[in-house]
């Protein structure tokens, strides 16, 4: 490769293989070629989930859902680099973290409003699914200097997920400033999609990158064209590898993904109101299945019968999830089984109230005819 990965200016975004699928800069993969077509074939799940959890939700099978759709490059290459001791933390945006840890088929349950499609991840050194923004930052340092403390920072890393609107957010900042002050085996991965909803990227910082942010707690920050797996992938194994190296003092790495959204910010939100079709095509020319797919072909690695074969065992999976999904019958009562450890007096009162109602009227008590 001609240039480091980590240590360059924080606006000189690495990357590694161009929109056409060709390698750059004299770089040559170190993931195998079966590990590539793994990587490829999680991409393309991630796109598929994403359009059969969409028609779910139209359907009224499921609960408002994120769509990650665009950002397969950025959220698949990063959890490729990890091992399964480390550990991560995402927003609800990043389901390349399930997916990519064996897809438990509950996690499903979570968008239909089941807590356990949540819990379950726990198995998977996944934390529970973030939806208050930048929460969970400071969680990552958190946890990343209790393992520093007990010595077991060789061993695990704790890479933590959220978007740029995050950024804004004074967790964000407790959380890196910490990271930076303790040495913590934390990396943490902003995806810059461009916009927080509505707010386009340029109206939440004067700052030129985020990737530089980081110069203000001591580490380094860098930036990424996360439309290129490989550069992902490359650049958070170089910041892992920082953080967890045997012998060594820790050290922090933020990593600025340049991405985008192609879908709605949730299945509740109309972009059309505030971005135009010509953005969004503009970056589908840089769509990161297409320029992995168009490399493994080149390479030979990849032909229509692979293709095929990853495309039924991708239904299968699918189909296995929507199963498990469909097998639960919603009890209305499991509403207030997981706010609070003791539930408040309003709480209880509230849980009494619809006991009452459902035993009087039953279930339909609770369908409101509009
Ligand atoms: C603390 C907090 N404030 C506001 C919100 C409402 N909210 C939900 S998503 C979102 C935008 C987040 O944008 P970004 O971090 O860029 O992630 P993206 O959705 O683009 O992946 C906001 C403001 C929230 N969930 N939590
Ligand atoms: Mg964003």
């Amino acid at each position: 490769m001609d240039r480091p990965l980590l240590d360059r200016p924080p606006d000189d975004p690495v990357r590694l293989l161009d929109s056409d699928g060709a390698l750059l800069g004299g770089y040559e993969p170190t993931l195998s070629e079966t590990d590539l077509l793994s990587l490829y074939g999680d991409m393309r799940l991630g796109r598929r989930f994403d359009e059969r959890m969409i028609s779910l939700q139209r359907q009224g099978r499921l609960g408002t859902y994120a769509p990650l759709a665009g950002q397969e490059g950025s959220q698949f290459g990063s959890m490729y680099a990890l091992s399964e001791d480390d550990w991560v933390f995402y927003q609800y945006r990043e389901h390349a973290a399930p997916l990519s840890r064996g897809f438990p088929p509950e996690y499903l349950r979570y968008w239909a409003g089941y807590e356990e499609g949540n819990a379950v991840l726990a198995d998977h050194r996944i934390f529970p699914l973030n939806i208050c923004i930048g929460d969970h930052v400071p969680h990552a340092t958190g946890m990343a200097w209790a393992s520093k403390l007990q010595d077991n920072d060789d061993e695990e890393a704790f890479v933590c997920h959220f978007g740029d609107g995050a950024t804004s957010e004074g967790d964000f900042h407790e959380g890196l400033n910490f990271a930076g002050v303790f040495d913590t085996p934390t990396v943490f991965m902003c995806h810059n999609n461009g916009w927080a909803i509505s707010v386009p990227r340029e109206e939440q910082t004067r700052s030129a990158t985020l990737a530089e942010k980081a110069d203000a707690y001591g580490f380094e920050g860098v930036q990424v064209d996360g439309m290129d797996p490989l550069a992902v992938y490359e650049v958070t194994r170089a910041a892992v590898e920082k953080a967890k190296t045997p012998g060594d003092t820790p050290r922090p790495t933020l990593v600025e993904t340049l991405e985008y959204r192609y879908g709605a910010h949730t299945t509740a939100d109309d972009p059309g109101a505030y971005r135009g079709d010509e953005e969004v095509d503009a970056w589908r020319e840089k769509d990161p299945i297409d320029r992995l797919e168009a490399y493994l072909r080149d390479e030979g690695v990849l032909d229509d019968a692979t293709d095929e074969r990853i495309d039924g065992a991708i239904e299968d999976a699918l189909a296995d999830a929507v199963e498990t999904l469909e097998s639960v019958e919603p009890d209305p009562d499991d509403m207030f089984a997981d706010a609070f450890a003791e539930p408040t007096p309003r709480m209880e009162a509230q849980r009494e109230y619809l006991r009452a109602l459902r035993e009087r009227h039953g279930d339909d008590a609770l369908v409101r005819d509009e």
